[in-house]
């Protein structure tokens, strides 16, 4: 029961950092299911300094891949987790 304070701390840091990640647009250039990877077309991230680039990201859950294929235009959110760019919300554009 000791580790339940630490794991509801890492949950609520872990909500707040998913609310304050803006959307951001992007076109799927290439995914790697085995390796948990997306690359990305993107527009500007704000909450990360960035550009807007094309480059290879993190997926925080396997999950997150399916449903999504390459050429397709997607609304996404990334943070920078552990040192690595993480997509931590991805969906198809409506
Ligand atoms: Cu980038």
């Amino acid at each position: 029961m000791k580790k339940l304070p630490i794991l509801l701390a890492a949950l609520a840091a872990s909500t707040l950092a998913l609310a304050q990640a803006p959307t951001v647009n992007g076109e799927v250039t290439k995914i790697d299911k085995a390796g948990g990877r997306i690359t990305l077309k993107h527009g500007e991230i704000k909450n990360l300094s960035m550009p807007p680039m094309t480059m290879a990201y993190r997926v925080r859950s396997p999950q997150l891949l399916e449903g999504v294929a390459v050429g397709d235009r997607v609304r996404f959110e990334a943070e920078r987790i552990d040192g690595n760019f993480t997509i931590t919300a991805l969906a198809k554009a409506p």
